[in-house]
């Protein structure tokens, strides 16, 4: 079965999860093939391809989702507040974290506002200063309001803000994967290791390169009483399926 087929079945389960009202992680493996089957049936496909899709969107799950949002969902005080950027790596915490109390898990959603998570992050710690709070970014949307840790500095807002690096903007990348054949144009961007660049505002800065490092770095940023910002070197090549990968048909695809 080719990666965009998979990806479209990966795109179902995400639905399929949401009528649940479950993480698509919670789902067994008995709730997704059923459905699949259900599809399968829709559409005249084989039981191979099904079970083919079953196991693509386990692969998916234990390989290709971010270890990282995992290790983070567990190193998080209940009352942390979370704000989201638009990347693709951020956006992992959308079915990766939990909430349970509210306000406490801020996102642009569909406006998809790049840039938002660190100064909402800002206002959010001045709105409620005993709550921990973390804003976490990809390295573009990063940069777009990084400037801000001077405004943090000056003003005494303790926030950590954690910056997901694949030294690209992702989620564009992800569509010239999908739908131009890997000819990629204008996606890769450069960046300064973003552990100096706090440290030279005066803030806390840390570079975890060890996933099982960062629940205890975020724990140590979040203690430590100033801003921080902590960088998470993440694979360049790791970016989920377009969600319209699903809806597109192979006419609608330029050739490469
Ligand atoms: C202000 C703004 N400009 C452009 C976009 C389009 N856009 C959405 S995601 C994205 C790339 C984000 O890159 P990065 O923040 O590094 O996150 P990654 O996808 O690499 O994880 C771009 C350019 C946007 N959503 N908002
Ligand atoms: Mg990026």
């Amino acid at each position: 079965m080719s990666e965009r087929t998979q990806g479209a079945y990966i795109h179902h389960v995400y639905h399929l999860a949401k009528y649940f009202g479950l993480s698509p992680d919670k789902l067994s493996d008995e709730q997704v093939r059923e459905y699949l089957f259900h599809l399968a049936r829709e559409r005249k496909l084989s039981a191979s391809t099904v079970n083919q899709a079953v196991n693509a969107f386990r692969f998916f799950y234990d390989h290709v989702v971010h270890r990282e949002v995992e290790a983070l969902r567990r190193a998080l005080p209940p009352d942390t507040i979370v704000t989201l950027d638009a990347g693709a790596a951020p956006a992992y915490g959308y079915d990766r974290l939990h909430f349970t109390k509210p306000r406490t898990f801020l996102t642009p959603l569909d406006l998809g506002g790049l840039g938002f998570a660190f100064p909402v992050a800002l206002g959010a710690k001045l709105g409620r200063p005993g709550a921990p709070v973390l804003a976490i970014h990809g390295d573009g949307g990063f940069l777009m309001n990084a400037q801000e840790i001077e405004t943090a500095m000056r003003h005494g807002i303790n926030t950590v803000t954690l910056v997901m690096n694949n030294n690209c903007w992702g989620s564009e990348k992800a569509y010239q994967k999908h739908f131009y054949a890997e000819r990629y144009i204008g996606c890769d961007i450069g960046n300064p290791r973003y552990d100096a660049f706090a440290r030279l505002f005066g803030a806390a800065g840390y570079y975890v390169d060890q996933v099982d490092q960062i629940g205890d770095v975020i724990r140590t940023a979040l203690a430590g009483g100033v801003p921080a910002i902590v960088e998470v070197p993440i694979d360049p090549d790791e970016f989920p399926t377009p969600a319209t990968a699903a809806r597109k048909t192979p006419a609608a695809r330029p050739s490469p």
